[in-house]
């Protein structure tokens, strides 16, 4: 399929400001050229897609920006609908992860029964009762649910998007309390750093792919950067250390390209402000390579 790069240059969802650079710094770090070299057709959207909210001041303590970060997923929804209605992947590059509502509330309408990989250090399953930080992007993937505000549960519709069965969280290292006990309640399949430790990444991401692809239509991959060690990825808002190492990282993607299960993806959390250098964001492309298929031999 080819590939529809939707940029999303905003981060009111994230409790630092600076992702909003992201998706210019992780093209200029050459995503396109790489992608096309692997022989990937690619179409680059531009971000005018997205609303101006300079004038949006909708904010509350448990819900922060809410109004811009309401605005920016119905926005980012339709698009990413556009782009699977025209026969495309959508890779939605980031930007912070409450961009996950909108992409997953889209991919949730064209695939009726959709898997979701949430690879990430958190688990982003707050609800703004549970939220330490009131920082929506910590709470996309509950929201998903159908759990916390009617502002964005109601994102592409109202109700759960996804059933808890089929969402597989991996590289999580740090949950907060309400976090796991949603976790338990639901059963939602949770491998964490403990279980890439133990039992390794291969092991793991072969389980992982067996939960988003046993019985779903289609399986979106959220891909938030902070996942990977803060050596290897430092440019990112809420650095957690004892991360993923590089290989680690890499055999999750090329695992995902050989599974050949992804119908939709974001790369979130790209932060080049708090970067050394590109690092971050060279990381990003050198990641979507793998997913796309380069492979060292
Ligand atoms: C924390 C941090 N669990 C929160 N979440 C982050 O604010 O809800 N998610 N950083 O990516
Ligand atoms: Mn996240
Ligand atoms: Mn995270
Ligand atoms: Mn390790």
């Amino acid at each position: 399929l080819p590939i529809t790069i939707l940029p999303v240059p905003f981060d009111w969802g994230a409790g630092r400001r600076g992702a909003a650079a992201g998706p210019e710094a992780v093209l200029q770090a050459g995503l396109i050229r790489r992608l096309q070299k692997l022989g990937c057709r690619v179409q680059l959207r531009s971000d005018d897609y997205l609303p101006n909210t300079d004038a949006d001041r909708r904010t509350s303590a448990k819900l922060k920006h809410w109004g811009r970060v309401q605005a920016m997923n119905e926005a980012l929804a339709l698009e990413a609908a556009a782009a699977m209605r025209a026969g495309t992947f959508p890779l939605a590059i980031g930007g912070d992860h409450s961009l996950a509502i909108g992409t997953v509330a889209a991919a949730a309408k064209a695939r009726r029964r959709l898997g979701v990989l949430w690879i990430d250090a958190h688990g982003d399953l707050n609800t703004p009762q549970t939220s330490p930080s009131g920082n929506i992007h910590g709470m996309s993937l509950a929201a998903l649910l159908g759990l916390g505000d009617p502002r964005f549960t109601g994102i592409g519709g109202p109700g759960a998007k996804l059933n808890p069965g089929h969402i597989a969280l991996v590289g999580a290292r740090e949950l907060d309390v309400g976090e796991k006990e949603l976790i338990r309640e639901l059963g939602i399949a949770c491998f964490t750093m403990h279980d890439i430790d133990r039992y390794g990444m291969a092991r793991v991401m072969e389980n992982a792919i067996r939960v988003v692809s046993e019985g779903t239509d289609g399986v979106h991959l959220s891909f938030d950067i902070d996942s990977v060690d803060p050596g290897e990825a430092p440019g990112t808002g809420t650095p957690v250390r004892g991360g993923l190492n590089y290989r680690e990282a890499h055999l999750a993607m090329e695992m995902l390209h050989e599974a050949a299960i992804v119908t939709s993806a974001d790369l979130v959390e790209v932060n080049p402000l708090l970067d050394n250098g590109q690092r971050t964001a060279r990381l990003a492309v050198e990641l979507a390579a793998s997913f796309a298929g380069e492979r060292i031999l």
